[in-house]
């Protein structure tokens, strides 16, 4: 039989639950993202918005996927593709 309360409480209980958790993971991500940034503009000598091979030797896990990042053979990673491959 249809429920309307039912339907109300699990509802509710849905919204505290992605109201809860959804915070704590937005959090930890743009920490992540914050931490990269930082890391990333740290190894960028020349400030260009690029890693070379040698600017990211500063990021032993760019360095050592460079080539997997760098999908388009150009010889430098940007920070976005850094964080396609971290995810
Ligand atoms: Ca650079």
């Amino acid at each position: 039989m249809f429920s309307f309360r039912n339907v109300v409480l699990t509802t509710l209980s849905t919204l505290a639950l992605a109201a809860g958790m959804a915070p704590a993971a937005y959090a930890q991500d743009s920490e992540l993202a914050k931490e990269l940034e930082k890391r990333f503009a740290a190894a960028d000598k020349d400030k260009d918005g690029k890693l070379t091979v040698e600017e990211a030797k500063a990021m032993p896990r760019v360095s050592k996927n460079f080539s997997r990042i760098d999908k388009d053979k150009l010889g430098y990673v940007t920070l976005d593709q850094i964080k396609a491959m971290m995810k």
